[in-house]
């Protein structure tokens, strides 16, 4: 109810709206009407009420609700079914414990805050402000269980095509970050639920810092981290911003889907971090040196090691970190 009211003083063109028209509209008394908007109020919308005049919006809030972000979305199923928090521990943990319960894909995920965000390899993911986007996507391919890293690569390349869609340059750092002028903006990780050899659910989670100031990333992480808006000087409506991920990411994933992961493999070796690169791999603490040489077609590091020989790396079991001249 809440979404169609804010539905019609949307399409009123500035224009006072009364609580008669809205309840005709929707077929509910004008008391029901006015508890909606002190609920919509509440949740940051600004609404001007005037007696015999009726209702008119002044403001929407920044929150990610579908609401806030249809209007920007050109899918046909990725984020049409948004479900939104204000608080939640990790959004890939919540997708993993409802992913049973719906029906086909496309489902996201939204919190404004995320208590206990979680990277890879067991890492954390700071993500207790409200200033960036911290979402997970939950989708069912038929594809074989070895494709499912290569998710995790379309998704870096839907963010990377967003990014350039707002007027932002960023870098692909094999297999799951986005880097802005050499440090970190955006982490995705990827998980998945499947029987031997059937998928039943995927979840790609993505955390991006977006509007964060310097001083909104505690010590352990500032010497890496960055935000859109540090590195861009722009504030970002980070409505506008899901909603392009999400564009990006529906027309990457159906050409993944029918078999073309080329579209979004090329933008990763056309954005790499890592190509051409003297990189460190970390595999269970153990560090070796090698160039980064390619990415292949099923989404595998490429690396010539300083004895020569070539080897392929799978993105579910390394770190790579750059070396420092
Ligand atoms: P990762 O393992 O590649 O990166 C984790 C590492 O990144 C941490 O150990 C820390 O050094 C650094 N780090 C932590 N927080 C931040 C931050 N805000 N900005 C920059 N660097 C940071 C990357 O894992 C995958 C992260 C996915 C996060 C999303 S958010 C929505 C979804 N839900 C969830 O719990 N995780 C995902």
């Amino acid at each position: 109810m809440k979404d169609k009211i804010i539905d019609l003083l949307k399409n009123s063109n500035n224009e006072f709206v009364s609580g008669e028209e809205i309840s005709k509209h929707l077929g509910v008394t004008r008391a029901a009407i006015w508890k909606h908007i002190n609920a919509l109020k509440e949740s940051g919308y600004k609404i001007e009420s005037v007696s015999k005049k009726g209702y008119r919006l002044i403001g929407c809030p920044d929150i990610l609700t579908y609401e806030e972000i249809k209007e920007h979305l050109t899918t046909k199923f990725i984020g049409r079914n948004i479900i939104h928090f204000d608080n939640l521990d990790s959004t890939n943990t919540y997708a993993k414990s409802i992913a049973d319960t719906l029906v086909g894909e496309g489902h996201a995920i939204i919190t404004e805050k995320q208590l206990n965000g979680r990277g890879r390899l067991g890492r954390q993911w700071i993500s207790q402000n409200s200033k960036g986007i911290w979402m997970s996507l939950i989708l069912r391919p038929e594809l074989d269980i070895f494709e499912v890293s290569k998710v995790t690569q379309v998704a870096a390349a839907a963010v990377n095509m967003a990014f350039r869609d707002i007027g932002v340059e960023s870098k692909i750092k094999w297999p799951n970050d986005i880097i802005i002028n050499d440090k970190k903006v955006c982490g995705i990780l990827t998980e998945m639920n499947s029987e031997i050899n059937i998928i039943n659910y995927i979840v790609v989670g993505i955390g991006i810092n977006v509007n964060n100031d310097l001083d909104d990333f505690s010590s352990e992480i500032s010497d890496i981290a960055t935000s859109i808006k540090i590195e861009s000087k722009k504030y970002i409506k980070r409505n506008e911003l899901v909603a392009k991920i999400f564009n990006n990411f529906e027309i990457l994933y159906n050409d993944f889907v029918d078999k073309k992961f080329s579209t979004a493999l090329n933008i990763c070796k056309d954005n790499s971090y890592v190509l051409n690169k003297d990189i460190n791999i970390i595999k269970n603490g153990e560090v070796t040196s090698a160039k980064a040489i390619d990415i292949n077609e099923r989404g595998e590091l490429v690396v010539k090691y300083e004895n020569g020989s070539i080897d392929k790396v799978l993105s579910g079991e390394v770190s790579v970190r750059i070396k420092k001249n």
